[in-house]
Formats: C-alpha cells, structure tokens, sequence
C-alpha cells in the first residue's frame, strides 16, 4: 500500500491520508517528500478547493521517524531539504483542515498546526515531546504552538514534552473544534464541503489576510484586510453573491 494516500471524497474537496499504520504514520523522509508533493499538486489543482488532511484512528503522526533520524549529522540536515514539507504546506493558499484522531506528537502536531481549521476526537492526544529524545521541535513547535496558546502554555508543553488531550486542546486554543471519535473525517470532510461551496477568492484572500495578521502589527494586518475586502468587490462573486441575496436565491459561484 502507498504511504500516502490521495482522495476525491466529494467535488473541490481533497483528502490526504497518511497511511504507515505500523510505525503510527511517523514522519520519514520518503513520506515528507510525498506530503510536500501532494500539496504543491493540489494548490496547483484548480478542481481542488479545500484540502483535509488525516491518518487513522490511532494516530495523525507520532512525530519524525525517531529511527531514521537517530544517525543524522548537523551536515545531514543542511545539505536535504527538510523544510520543503512545511514551505509547501504553509504556501499553499487553498484552506487546510486537520482531522485528528490518536496521537500527535512533534513534527505530527506541528504539521496539524500547520493547517488553517483542526478537528480532533476525544481520544486524541497533542505533544511536543522531542525533549524527551534529546532535541526540539523543529517545524514549529516554538513557534505556531506558542502563537496560538501563548508562552506559558507552550513553555509546559515543550519543556515537559507531556501531551495534552483533546478537551485541553481545544479549551487551550490550540484547535477548532472536538468531536466523537468516529465522527472526526466526517465533521472535517462536512466542512471542508462547506466551504468548498464559499466564493474562492473571498476564500483566498481570507486565508491570506488572517495569517499574514498573525505576524503583523494590528495597524498593518487591519490595512491588509481593508485592502483585500476592498479587492473583492472588483469580483463576479461578489456582484452575484450580493444579487443572489436580494432576489433571495442560492449564489452561485464561480472563481471570478
Ligand atoms: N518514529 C519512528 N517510529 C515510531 C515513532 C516515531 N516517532 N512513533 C512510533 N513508532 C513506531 C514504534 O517504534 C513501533 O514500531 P515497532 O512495532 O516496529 O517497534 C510502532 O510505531 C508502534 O509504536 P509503540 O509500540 O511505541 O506504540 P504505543 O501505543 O505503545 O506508544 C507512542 C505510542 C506514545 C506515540 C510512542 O510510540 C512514542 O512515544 N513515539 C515517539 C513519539 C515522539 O517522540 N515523537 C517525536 C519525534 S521527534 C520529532 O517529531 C521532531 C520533529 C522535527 C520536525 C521535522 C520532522 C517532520
């Protein structure tokens, strides 16, 4: 079976599984070079408009493939290209959920930070325990995970390298929403097609502006969102959304 697996679960939605059960969907370098594949495909895929991405039910990722890893140099790090995975993740405009179920530790729960909306089961577990085998995150465990649930939170997590559950998770900042476990691709793949249905530049420059904010001074990021709410209103989409709505009737979108 392929370590990652690429599926049309509906019209504009693409799901991309993570598919080594055996090792809980650890990170190697062959998988990392398939994941950044898949999402410089599918931001290039104008059939695609929202991608979610999962593992099983045991695990999302358990981290970096501590097997592999355990033999490399500095020099071995500098001369691959690690940060392809993230820069095609973290480049890619179109919007990411994460379903997670089980465990996901280090460089897993640094790749769910790098979707735009989580979606996690009860049962699931967060970490950065990289301390506990003599390193540190690496892929933004620091960094997003300090971002979003703030020093002190993250200080705890990464110096610890204790996990925390869904429920903390969730009530920590660090997720969008908790589900049944059973219940978790079906509530992600639900959203995904919901806005998959949204008008996709509205969508974009959304995605665009709220993270580009994220690094901003708050004076900046409100001129960056006046300027793209301004943009849009030069859109197709907007002229029939705003039509739609008056003659109350769906809109129909189309890109434009
Ligand atoms: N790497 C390699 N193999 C792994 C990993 C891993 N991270 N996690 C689990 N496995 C393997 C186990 O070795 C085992 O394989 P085998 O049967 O061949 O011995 C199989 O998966 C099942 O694992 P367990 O038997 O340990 O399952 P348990 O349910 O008992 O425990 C745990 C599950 C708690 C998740 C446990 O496996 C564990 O602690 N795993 C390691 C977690 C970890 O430390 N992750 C951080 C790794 S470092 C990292 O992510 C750095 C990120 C840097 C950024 C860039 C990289 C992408």
């Amino acid at each position: 079976m392929p370590e990652l697996l690429i599926e049309r679960p509906a019209d504009a939605v693409a799901l991309v599984r993570l598919n080594r059960p055996e090792q809980l969907n650890a990170l190697n370098n062959a998988l990392r070079g398939q994941i950044a594949d898949a999402f410089e495909d599918l931001a290039r895929d104008e059939g695609v408009r929202v991608i979610v991405v999962t593992g099983n039910e045991k695990a999302f990722a358990a981290g970096a493939d501590l097997k592999e890893m355990a033999g490399l140099r500095t020099v071995d790090h500098l001369l691959s290209q690690r940060g392809r995975l993230w820069r095609a993740i973290a480049a890619c405009p179109k919007p990411i959920i994460a379903a997670v179920n089980g465990y996901a530790f280090g460089g897993g729960c640094e790749l769910a930070l790098n979707a735009d909306i989580i979606i996690a089961g009860e049962s699931a577990q967060f970490g950065q325990p990289e301390i506990r085998v003599g390193i540190m995150p690496g892929a933004g465990g620091t960094q997003r995970l300090t971002r979003a649930v703030g020093k002190y939170r993250a200080m705890k997590m990464v110096l610890t390298g204790k996990p925390v559950n869904a429920r903390e998770a969730l009530e920590m900042g660090m997720l969008s929403e908790v589900v049944a476990d059973d219940e978790v691709l079906d509530t992600a793949l639900k959203m995904a097609d919901t806005i998959a249905r949204m008008p996709p530049l509205a969508v974009k420059e959304i995605k665009e502006v709220l993270n580009a904010g994220l690094d901003a001074s708050l004076e900046t990021g409100l001129l960056l969102e006046r300027k793209s709410f301004q943009l849009l209103f030069d859109t197709e989409d907007q002229k029939e959304g705003m039509r739609a709505f008056a003659e109350k009737r769906r809109p129909v979108y189309q890109g434009k």
